[in-house]
């Protein structure tokens, strides 16, 4: 399927790059938020103090206006870059075992996790102000980056579920960088890793400052454990059995003694790993209506990549603000 018509000889930027088609809300919005240059898109702007680019913040301010939440609902809650499709395809496969229980069949198989579990402010209330959401069958499944102040108000009124992935900032900063410059066209000049590490640290990066971000979801964890699930990717990588036998224990879909004895659990895990998603031709060669193509979603997906690109300058600054940040919270990351 296309992904845009050219109506002139001009072919249109990807729709992630398109900030020129903006409701009178957001415009009108948008001049009263501080801005600061974008790592992909021309500016982003700082709203309740976390920063967006313009067609992100239209899809937020929508979805708060408007998103109901329901009961069942699953929110899928990360810091950009830290695992978000691999979560997708752990908490689909999962909730959806009875239905695709024939893994040789399985929608992962054909589609981008990221088609199966879309992104509530950036896909789908960028898209459509009022979309109907008719044809989610229960449990809703929803992914989000947004922090836990610009949460649509109905998702802390309602017991629906939140399962919260975060990664060592070194990790996902490395992740970042490489994904913007994979976003930026070509006649866009790469981000220099100096230029955006400064950004990063300064908290000026998409859905960031990355540490408020996760500090928010850390304390609700604590404070509300039944409401949100706070995972670490570092965690899931080391011990992604246990890892999804706590998902399924907190989102009220447990594993049965059986399951668990014919190896499902296992298979799951198998299904949605690096090796197998980023395999699939899907991944290899599709794009996502938005525009990005499926293989940026995919790099090395390894703990500690950080160490090839970060200088010893550049550890101990992150290092110290993320011991400055989160040194009474107890959380180590
Ligand atoms: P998003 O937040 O923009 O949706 P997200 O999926 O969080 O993206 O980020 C992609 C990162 O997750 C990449 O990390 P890297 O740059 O350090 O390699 C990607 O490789 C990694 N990733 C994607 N799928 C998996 C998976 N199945 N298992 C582990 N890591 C994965």
């Amino acid at each position: 399927m296309p992904l845009h018509t050219e109506t002139s000889s001009t072919p249109l930027p990807p729709k992630y790059l398109q900030d020129d088609k903006l409701t009178q809300e957001c415009e009108e919005l948008l001049p009263s938020l501080p801005k600061e240059k974008g790592w992909v898109s021309s500016y982003l702007y700082q709203y309740r103090g976390f920063w967006h680019s313009a067609r992100q913040l239209q899809g937020v301010v929508a979805c708060q206006k408007h998103f109901e939440a329901q009961d069942s609902d699953i929110f899928l809650v990360t810091t950009p870059k830290s695992g978000t499709t691999w979560l997708k395809a752990l908490l689909f496969a999962l909730v959806n075992r009875m239905q695709f229980s024939f893994m040789e069949q399985h929608p992962l198989l054909m589609h981008s996790p990221h088609e199966l579990v879309p992104y509530l402010d950036s896909n789908i209330y960028v898209e459509n102000q009022t979309p109907d959401l008719s044809s989610f069958t229960s449990p809703r499944l929803f992914a989000t980056h947004l922090p836990l102040v610009s949460l649509p108000q109905s998702v802390h009124e309602c017991p629906c579920k939140i399962v919260y992935l975060c990664r060592d900032p070194k990790d996902t900063f490395v992740s970042l960088w490489h994904f913007a410059n994979k976003l930026r066209l070509e006649n866009m000049e790469s981000n220099s890793l100096e230029d955006v590490f400064d950004r990063f640290c300064k908290g000026v990066s998409v859905y960031g400052p990355f540490w408020d971000h996760v500090l928010g979801y850390w304390k609700e964890s604590l404070e509300n454990p039944d409401k949100v699930l706070f995972l670490k990717y570092e965690d899931l990588k080391e011990k992604p059995t246990s890892q999804l036998k706590k998902i399924s224990d907190f989102l009220g879909y447990p594993f049965s003694s059986e399951e668990e004895a014919s190896g499902l659990l296992e298979g799951i895990i198998d299904l949605c790993s690096f090796d197998k998603l980023s395999n699939l031709e899907v991944n290899k060669s599709g794009k996502l209506s938005s525009g990005e193509e499926n293989k940026a979603f995919f790099r090395r997906g390894e703990v500690g990549d950080w160490m090839k690109f970060l200088n010893a300058k550049m550890v101990a600054r992150l290092n110290s603000i993320t011991q400055q940040k989160f040194d009474a919270s107890g959380l180590k990351l």
